[in-house]
């Protein structure tokens, strides 16, 4: 599509369909800050640490408590459960992205030997309607179908065998036969409404929604007065998260004691266990889901996928344990599909190079269900923090949600709710505007930053950031990589005719929901919990309701237990994932772990140090007042050898604890954050572009993130290091790609691109910490940062080398092709 066509013309005057989620009242987006948030939050480089290395609270580097069975093999995975008489399950697909079913017969299967079943779309609804299951956006998607197929590699079918191979082979011996439907790929083809993709709901269009942030008529009336304005479209590919481990589940039935067991590759068991009870009419308390390690999730992980569902029914069908294990090319075709925003976006200027208003439009292809991974009342996730980090008076972002013949998408790629797709618009709009006035892109964003004493910032589509330094971070940036000497040396390139780029990204970014007023999944509120116990002899377990896939909870809530209670973070064992035994929690995404279930281990640790306190003074004979908290202990004021360490404590708590009080020493903490938390960083990347092949190479890239105070540095350089390669993939490689008939080209490995250890550059990381204010220790999540901050980096950079030819723009994934081919539409030979 060029860049003057506005293809969304097409949807001026566009209103909900009925039956669509309304969410034009604009109010719902606020998320104010509760009253006494401080304003300036002051900015260090250092980590804070207030224990000794045995105890290893915060800031200490210790090495994760989880890696030692990780690395020697003996992770307990769910492809790792055996059960007694199990049987295994494998799906039959379609090879068409629309067509008809018109019969499936699964009879010469039925008669292999070590067949067990063959379960149909019909049988699913005979069981109870359980053919359709809702999608996390409250919408429905087909388990298995049966009057048509709307996706290429959807499940059919499923077969139940004794052996794994036997299930696969009988696939084979199923004969569906198809009556193929035109298709529709092109979203915005797909507004016409030609073809109908959800012909089961009344409506019989393909728009599913449309959300709108920010003020339309205050955004009109700022760009009517503009000196500069800048439009782009630009096109953010649907890719796929590719974690080690596919998605599998071991479901496990008995009759006897009527309860279902699962074990499953789920980011969120709490919230899968409610909705498998209200979806099956399963009593909650006789289903029990199970999230053993999981070998990456980064989203992917987060939604009910079809084969969870056949496998618990196929449990309950035959009585027997059931196992279902994605391979590669299921996983890389048929579920864990993200992105895939069309965006025309407009920047306003005034005439001293100030921003004063950002217009987007942005059509959201969903695919054949809206099965995104988005808090209910926010069907784009947090896309309306698109201002970024600037400044500005007014802004209006505006998205539609449309059907397509294409696996149900928008899931997550460590994204924080869409939050890539925005960060990328607005740091691409901020370098074009830059490069339109003629200004360098970091002294344009330094001019344009929301400066330190502005927070609590309000931004103009409602959002209240909680603390920042955008400056700090950038001017770091800028001086570890000697910014201007690079500028220098490109004037210098440029004038042989060599082409180096600089690319800049300052984002912002949100993480940690709730608060619950706003933020729920399908109507459970998004708070997180933390259960704390301390054995009589002073060691402790811990459990919470998020579920780590490997972010390292094992030791960084032990860690934060330390820091609060004194207790070596070796003594605290952390369990996740059980929903039998942990805590009610909605689970890890989003970044959220940190800023929800973090702040609920404080919270929970402070109240056993309210009780600790209790039974020191009686162990000492003093009152309470007369007590100071030390490190790991509660001593008298003025006479510190006077003390109980939290250990004597907890052997006091269920030996010798005061008359009338309550024995043990435990507590749980729901916490519901009171906004959410704002981490940011400013990235640079230098690039040298190969005029002969179009190749890109990352010469540097200088990473510096603030997440607020650091729980363990070593986890999050880790957390970062991964983040930015993760975010290298995008940039540069990976684009889920479909003919038009709608079959996915891009189905192996072979043709869908991972960066490796090769094309992976050297990763150059740097920090400034400023607490978040609203936090209990001052903490903002991370996970996600450096994926959404480094493909509007590495593409601003490839824009920048290649700007003076006339180039403005390139859609990611940046491959050398696409580069080879403007190089030559704009005269350059080798
Ligand atoms: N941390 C810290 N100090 C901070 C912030 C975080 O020490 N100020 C630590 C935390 O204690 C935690 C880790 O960093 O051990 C990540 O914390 P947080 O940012 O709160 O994110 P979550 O734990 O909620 O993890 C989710 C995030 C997301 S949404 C994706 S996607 C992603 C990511 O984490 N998926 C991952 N990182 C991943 N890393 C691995 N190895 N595997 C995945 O699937
Ligand atoms: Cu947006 S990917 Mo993470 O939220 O699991």
């Amino acid at each position: 599509m060029s860049d003057q066509e506005d293809p969304f013309t097409m949807l001026d005057g566009r209103k909900n369909s009925d039956g669509a989620r309304h969410l034009a009242d604009r109010t719902e987006y606020h998320t104010p800050a509760p009253a006494g948030t401080s304003a300036m939050v002051e900015t260090t480089h250092d980590v804070r640490m207030s224990t000794p290395a045995s105890i290893c609270g915060m800031g200490h580097r210790m090495k994760r408590k989880e890696d030692p069975r990780f690395i020697q093999g003996k992770g307990n995975y769910v492809d790792d459960i055996k059960l007694p008489g199990m049987l295994y399950m494998d799906i039959v697909r379609s090879p068409y992205a629309h067509a008809k079913i018109l019969k499936i017969d699964a009879s010469a299967a039925l008669k292999i030997p070590g067949v067990l079943a063959v379960i149909t779309g019909e049988d699913l609804k005979k069981a109870g309607n359980l053919h359709w299951m809702p999608t996390l956006m409250s919408d429905t998607q087909m388990v298995l179908p049966i009057e048509k197929v709307v996706y290429y590699a959807q499940e059919i079918c499923v077969v139940v065998a004794t052996e794994r191979y036997i299930a696969a082979d009988a696939l084979e011996h199923i004969v569906v036969d198809y009556e193929p439907l035109p298709v529709v790929i092109n979203p915005f083809e797909a507004l016409k409404d030609e073809v109908i993709v959800r012909d089961d709901k009344p409506e019989k269009t393909n728009h599913i929604w449309h959300w709108e942030a920010g003020s339309q008529e205050a955004t009109d009336r700022v760009f009517d007065q503009a000196a500069t304005v800048v439009k782009q479209y630009m096109h953010i590919p649907r890719i796929h998260v590719s974690s080690i481990e596919t998605c599998g589940m071991v479901a496990d039935y008995s009759k006897i004691t009527n309860k279902l067991r699962i074990f499953m590759t789920s980011q969120a068991p709490h919230a899968h266990r409610t909705v498998f009870a209200l979806v099956s009419g399963i009593p909650e308390q006789k289903i029990q889901i199970i999230s053993p390690d999981i070998g990456g999730g980064f989203g992917g992980k987060v939604p009910v996928y079809p084969g969870y569902v056949c496998c618990a029914v196929a449990s309950i069908v035959t009585g027997r344990p059931v196992k279902w294990i994605e391979d590669r090319s299921e996983n890389l075709q048929a579920d864990s599909f993200a992105r895939d925003y069309h965006i025309t976006a407009e920047m306003a200027a005034d005439k001293d190079g100030h921003i004063t208003g950002l217009r987007v439009r942005t059509l959201a292809d969903n695919g054949a269900a809206d099965a995104a991974a988005n808090p209910s009342k926010f069907p784009a996730g947090l896309y309306s923090i698109a201002t970024g980090s600037y400044d500005m008076q007014a802004a209006h972002i505006a998205v539609d949600g449309v059907y397509t013949n294409k696996p149900p998408g928008g899931v997550a790629y460590r994204c924080s709710f869409r939050v890539t797709e925005a960060v990328h618009m607005i740091e691409r709009m901020a370098d074009i505007m830059a490069h339109q006035l003629g200004e360098d892109p970091a002294d344009f964003r330094l001019k344009n930053f929301i400066k330190p004493e502005q927070f609590p910032y309000k931004s103009p589509t409602g959002w209240e950031y909680d603390s920042g330094n955008y400056a700090a971070a950038l001017n770091l940036a800028m001086e570890t990589i000697d910014y201007r000497a690079l500028r220098q040396e490109q004037l210098e390139k440029r004038a042989r005719g060599e082409l180096m780029g600089i690319g800049i990204s300052s984002f912002t970014e949100v993480v940690g929901a709730g608060p619950s007023r706003d933020y729920d999944i399908l109507g459970i509120k998004m708070f997180d919990s933390a259960e704390i116990r301390i054995h009589p002899t002073g060691k402790a377990i811990a459990r919470f309701g998020t579920k780590s896939q490997g972010q390292g909870h094992e030791t960084t809530y032990a860690q934060i237990i330390a820091e609060e209670l004194g207790l070596p973070a070796f003594d605290v064992d952390v369990e996740e994932g059980d929903t039998d035994t942990a805590p009610y929690g909605l689970g890890t995404y989003a970044s959220r772990s940190t800023p929800t279930a973090g702040a609920a281990a404080v919270m929970a640790a402070r109240k056993i140090k309210a009780k600790a306190r209790k039974i020191a003074a009686y162990l000492l004979e003093v009152g309470e007042d007369d007590l100071e908290w030390n490190v790991d202990r509660w001593q008298v004021k003025g006479s510190p050898e006077q003390a109980k360490t939290i250990q004597e404590i907890a052997f006091a708590a269920y030996t010798n604890h005061p008359q009338g009080m309550e024995a043990g020493l435990e507590a749980t903490d729901y916490y519901d954050p009171p906004n959410l938390t704002f981490p940011f960083g400013s990235y640079i990347c230098v690039v040298d572009i190969d005029k002969g092949t179009g190749e890109v190479k990352i010469r540097r890239f200088v990473a510096v993130d603030d997440c607020g105070n650091i729980i363990n540095p070593l986890v999050v350089e880790g957390q970062i290091h991964g983040g930015l390669t993760m975010g290298l993939a995008p940039a540069l490689f990976e684009e889920i790609v479909y003919d038009e008939n709608g079959t996915n080209l891009t189905g192996t490995f072979a043709d869908y691109l991972l960066p490796t250890a090769v094309e992976t550059p050297k990763w150059e990381i740097g920090k400034t910490i400023t607490p978040s204010p609203h936090h209990p220790i001052g903490a903002k999540g991370v996970g996600e940062s450096p994926t959404v901050g480094a493909p509007p980096a590495i593409a601003n950079a490839v824009v920048d080398a290649l700007w003076h030819l006339g180039v403005r723009h390139i859609d990611i994934p940046i491959t050398p092709m696409k580069v080879w081919k403007l190089l030559r539409e704009h005269g350059v030979t080798d």
